[in-house]
Parts: structure tokens; C-alpha cells; sequence
């Protein structure tokens, strides 16, 4: 008998079939955060980073816009920059604009066509340098490319506050990682959401318009169509709020009434105002997240915020 080895796609359906059951099985109910991004959730994540209420997106461009040439001559010349979750690399292009002598520039996404457009674009902008994109989530072991130039160092940027939305213990490890990757004379530049007072906070993640909603209930219109799934996705709420004592957005969804969710051949009951986790959002100080890169081999070096500390990026060197 032929036997074919699953294709892409469908490997991925049974992945993403496998981390829901799994999710849902579990007590609490949680699904991962990582299935926001399909092409909808990545869009509605564009609409977010544009809202009023969510300020992290614009404080840090703005950061990035004033302080990028003291950022770039911290970066020392030969540099490999590699970028964790680049996307679009919007901010980056001003981080290169001042980097002095870099070897080349790696960008680092999970989605493949969009980062092969991404790096066609940059090329056509800095001719000189070598762009060499790197489809891969960083979350997961995967080699560096070998620049044409040898590099002296290697220097990775992680905007975003992606960081934020991993528990610190993970946190710490992917730290680790990158520790480890960029050796000595190699460091870290990152941006993270800072403590602030609860409104601001909560208003970030409840946005007016509803798009935040859109966005975490995306995850059970994915689940029904992409599935097949039996969900009555209208009988679903979305749910933000800042947890003081852990310091983080937490982001539900809650069953509005008692019900059931088929999904291939297994079932799960919910009662009503039960809640599935769907991601948290961690807020640091300065200080509590120099501590944490401290375990993981990382030495705060500079940072810089806006007036009103609501973000920050940070230097820091192994
Ligand atoms: C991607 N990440 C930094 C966002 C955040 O603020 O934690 C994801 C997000 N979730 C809801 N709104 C934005």
C-alpha cells in the first residue's frame, strides 16, 4: 500500500487539534496564545496596535524614534542583528538606520511567505547589507545562518513586548537561549511593558471598539471552521483584567450559559460563566525585569522610556 507522509497543512491541523483538546481537558481549561495570529487574528492584532487605548505599539516607535542612535551605538560594529517575531520589521528599519557596520540582518518569523516579502523589501533598502530571513518559532531550538562577512558578535532585538505574554519561568529559559546564542560581547535589545495604574491597563485589553474581543474570540471561530468543530461561538465573552499580585493582563473567554463543545470525537461541558485561558500579558519595572535576565545570564546595561514610563526598552549584554 502507498503510504504518503502527511502534507504540511495537514500536520498543522492535527498539531493545532492535538494543543486544543489538550487545552481543553485540562483544569482550568486554557488554549495557547499562539493560535491568535492565522490571517484574521494577525490583522485584528494590526487594528489593535492602532487603537487609542492601546498605547505600548506607538510609546514604543516613539521610544524607538528618539533614542535610536544612542540604541545603535551600544550595538558594536560587525554585529549579527537578529530579530525574535520581526513580522513586518518596522521598527527595525530605524534600529538599522544606526547601527554602525553590521554584518547582517537575520529576521525571525513563523510565517514564511510574509517574511520572504518582508526581506525582498529591505533588500531593495539596504543594498549593503546582507538580509538572510529565518522562518522559525523562536520559542523552539533553531541554527543561525552563517553571514557571507563573519560577524564579531551577534546582537538580538526583541520588540513588542512579546516577552510579556510568556510566564516568567518561560521567560526566563527563552532569556536563557538567547544568552547562550549571542555568547560574549553579545547582548539584547528588548521592549517591555511597565507596571502602571490598573485603568490604563485594562482599558488596553477592553478596548471601546471591540477589537480586542474579536481578536480572543478569533480563537473559537478558528477552532469551529478550521475544525469543524461544533461551537456556538456566540455564546462566548471576552475577558481582560490586571492581576496586581502577578503582575499581568490575564485575557478568558467565559461560556455565557451551561454548554457543550464537540471537537472530532470529544466533548467538553462548561458551565456558565466558566472561564478558558487564553493568554496573559506580563507588566514589569526596570528593575524586577533586570532581576529575571540576571538568571538567565544578562547584565542590564542601558534603557530608555517615554515621559510617562508606560514602556521601555532595554540593553543587555552577556
Ligand atoms: C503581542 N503581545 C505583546 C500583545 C500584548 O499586549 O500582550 C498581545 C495582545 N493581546 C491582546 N492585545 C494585545
Amino acid at each position: 500500500m502507498l503510504k504518503t507522509a502527511p502534507s504540511k497543512s495537514s500536520s498543522r491541523l492535527i498539531t493545532f487539534q492535538h494543543d486544543v483538546i489538550t487545552g481543553l481537558a485540562d483544569s482550568p481549561k486554557r488554549l495557547p496564545c499562539k493560535y491568535f495570529y492565522d490571517k484574521r487574528g494577525s490583522a485584528l492584532f494590526d487594528e489593535i496596535c492602532e487603537l487609542d487605548e492601546y498605547y505600548l505599539t506607538r510609546t514604543e516607535q516613539a521610544i524607538m524614534d528618539r533614542y535610536a542612535s544612542e540604541m545603535g551605538a551600544q550595538i558594536d560594529a560587525g554585529a549579527m542583528l537578529v530579530e525574535y517575531g520581526s513580522g513586518s520589521s518596522i521598527k527595525t528599519r530605524i534600529l538599522l538606520d544606526h547601527l554602525i557596520d553590521p554584518v547582517a540582518y537575520v529576521p525571525v518569523d513563523i510565517s514564511h511567505r510574509h517574511l520572504q516579502r518582508v526581506a525582498e523589501r529591505l533588500r531593495a533598502d539596504y543594498p549593503h547589507l546582507e538580509i538572510i530571513p529565518v522562518t522559525a518559532d523562536f520559542t523552539r531550538p533553531f541554527s543561525l545562518p552563517t553571514p557571507r562577512k563573519p560577524a564579531t558578535h551577534c546582537a538580538v532585538y526583541f520588540p513588542g513586548s512579546t516577552i510579556g505574554n510568556f510566564e516568567p519561568a518561560q521567560a526566563e529559559r527563552l532569556l536563557r537561549s538567547i544568552t547562550e546564542r549571542c555568547g560574549d560581547g553579545g547582548g539584547l535589545l528588548i521592549g517591555i511593558d511597565l507596571v502602571k495604574d490598573v485603568e490604563t491597563l485594562e482599558r488596553a485589553y477592553n478596548d471601546d471598539s471591540g477589537v480586542t474581543a474579536a481578536f480572543n474570540l478569533n480563537l473559537l471561530h478558528r477552532i469551529r471552521d478550521e475544525l469543524d468543530a461544533d461551537i456556538d461561538v456566540e455564546a462566548f465573552q471576552h475577558v481582560a483584567f490586571y492581576n496586581d499580585a502577578a503582575s499581568r493582563i490575564e485575557i478568558y473567554i467565559r461560556s455565557l450559559k451551561r454548554q457543550t463543545i464537540r471537537i472530532a470525537e470529544t466533548s467538553f461541558q462548561l458551565d456558565a460563566g466558566e472561564l478558558i485561558h487564553t493568554e496573559y500579558s506580563h507588566k514589569y519595572t526596570i528593575e524586577g525585569f533586570s532581576k529575571l535576565a540576571a538568571r538567565a545570564g544578562l547584565e542590564l546595561h542601558r534603557s530608555w522610556t517615554d515621559d510617562d514610563q508606560l514602556f521601555a526598552v532595554l540593553h543587555l549584554v552577556v
